[in-house]
């Protein structure tokens, strides 16, 4: 059978988050870039013919094409044996789909979108231009929603106790890239204890140093 590729980037949280459930499941996998060198290729004909909104990740494996990083961590964690990624109990995997849904719809706008991104995609197009207005009025929000995420991680270490699943997969690079990308990330998280715990339960476990981006290991 083919090698499962997991196609993109090592910088982006959704290709960590795809490459943290093959880790997880004890998938082997591939990192690919399909051709790609750079940002400006996630519009090419080669790429849109694997994502055709022109994002990071795509999975191939044989002649299955998949996007969309939960579909992703569903397929993976469908087709091969392991540890299941979705929890057993029926509310429990609503509650995930909660998660998944709220983090890649407002955590990822406030955190990733308004805030990392803006420190990381100046970094990787050599501008070097940080848009420190955007930054600035991202931080109320990054700050809500860490409480709200602090409060739903108040059992933890992970959204459903001990066990990590799809949405933790989802929640840990964002957290990973606030901490270590930008410099309002360890007094941000200071106030959110729980979700430091979240990320510290992650760095115990050898998905997290498995993933980790080149470009984190360099700000290390
Ligand atoms: N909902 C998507 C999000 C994917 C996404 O936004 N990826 C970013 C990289 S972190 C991207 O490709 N951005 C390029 C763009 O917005 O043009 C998923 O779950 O895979």
């Amino acid at each position: 059978m083919a090698k499962l590729e997991i196609i993109g980037f090592d910088v982006s949280n959704w290709v960590r988050a795809a490459r943290i459930a093959c880790e997880e499941k004890g998938v082997a996998y591939e990192l690919t870039t399909n051709g790609m060198t750079g940002l400006g290729d996630l519009k090419s004909d080669k790429h849109l013919k694997l994502h055709p909104f022109g994002r990071i990740p795509a999975m191939r494996h044989g002649d299955v094409v998949l996007f969309e990083t939960a579909a992703i961590a569903r397929y993976v964690d469908g087709m091969f044996d392991g540890p299941a990624l979705v929890p057993d109990d029926a509310l429990e995997a609503a509650r995930m789909e909660q998660w998944v849904c709220a983090l890649m719809d407002y955590a990822t706008r406030s955190v990733m979108g308004r805030c990392v991104n803006q420190y990381v995609i100046p970094q990787l197009t050599g501008s070097g231009k940080v848009d420190r207005a955007t930054i600035d009025a991202s931080i109320p929000d990054i700050r809500d929603h860490l409480a709200i995420l602090n409060k739903a991680l108040s059992k933890g270490p992970f959204l459903h106790g001990k066990v990590p699943y799809i949405d933790d997969f989802i929640l840990m690079p964002m957290i990973d890239g606030l901490v270590v990308v930008a410099p309002e990330g360890p007094g941000l998280l200071e106030g959110a204890p729980n979700v430091a715990r979240h990320r510290k339960a992650f760095q115990d476990r050898p998905s997290y140093a498995a993933t980790i981006p080149q470009m984190f290991r360099k700000a290390a």
